[in-house]
């Protein structure tokens, strides 16, 4: 059985889960970082020596960087015979391209433009916050989150008409954009229809519900 290290509040550990149980995967995840602690333990560290989550483990292969977990089960699950795998990581290489291109735009764009907004707005107390350093984050973030858009005209999911790594990768950011308070700092979104779309879409996977659509903590 895989296990998973990680809480399940990370955005990173959320796309593991939602992709072990899409692929049928078993996995026991244990509660690690944030307030559970335990990243700098020095079993931890052997394991990630970037004292961040997800690691998994899995018979004895010991794997960090939450994208790359996600292409290693799928790889694995396709040689198994796992259909669902081939469709969510074509074999094809220049569908595959396709896929991974948006998994490392959403490590390279969205994650560092959204994150210290979630910050901001979510895990740092009202009198510490910044407003004018937050507002200015969060338009940026509107801002590649319009590419996203864009990619999404004419598309149900962000490759095509079905759901492949991208998505998976991308949908828990996609669902903190989607629900952060932007009220807090006088800020109104643009409406990116696209993306609503997109992200109504997901809810409506039981999949993606449990594993990604929680309330912000
Ligand atoms: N690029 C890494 C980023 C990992 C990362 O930043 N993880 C965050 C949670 S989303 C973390 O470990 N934060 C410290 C903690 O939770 O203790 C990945 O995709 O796995």
């Amino acid at each position: 059985m895989i296990k998973i290290w990680g809480r399940i509040t990370s955005s990173n550990v959320q796309k593991i889960t939602w992709l072990c149980e899409t692929l049928d995967l078993a996995f026991e995840r244990f509660d690690t970082g944030g307030a559970f602690g335990g990243t700098r333990d020095a079993a931890y560290l052997a394991m990630n020596p970037n004292a961040l989550i997800p690691t998994i483990d899995d018979d004895g292969f010991i794997l960090w960087e939450s994208n790359t977990i996600c292409r290693y089960l799928c790889n694995k699950a396709a040689l198994a015979g796992n259909s669902a795998a081939t469709l969510l990581y074509p074999g094809d290489v220049r569908a595959r391209a396709d896929v991974e291109r948006w998994m490392d735009w959403g490590s390279g764009a969205i994650a560092p433009a959204i994150t210290p907004v979630f910050y901001g707005l979510i895990r740092v107390p009202q009198e510490q916050r910044d407003p004018v350093a937050l507002r200015a984050g969060a338009q940026k973030t509107c801002d590649v989150m319009a590419t996203l858009d864009q990619q999404l005209e004419g598309r149900a999911f962000i490759c095509g008409d079905h759901l492949t790594l991208a998505d998976v990768s991308l949908g828990s950011n996609g669902h903190r954009f989607m629900q952060l308070p932007y009220g807090l700092i006088d800020f109104v979104p643009p409406a990116l229809p696209n993306l609503r779309r997109w992200y109504d879409t997901l809810c409506s996977m039981e999949l993606y519900r449990n594993n990604v659509v929680m309330t912000l903590t």
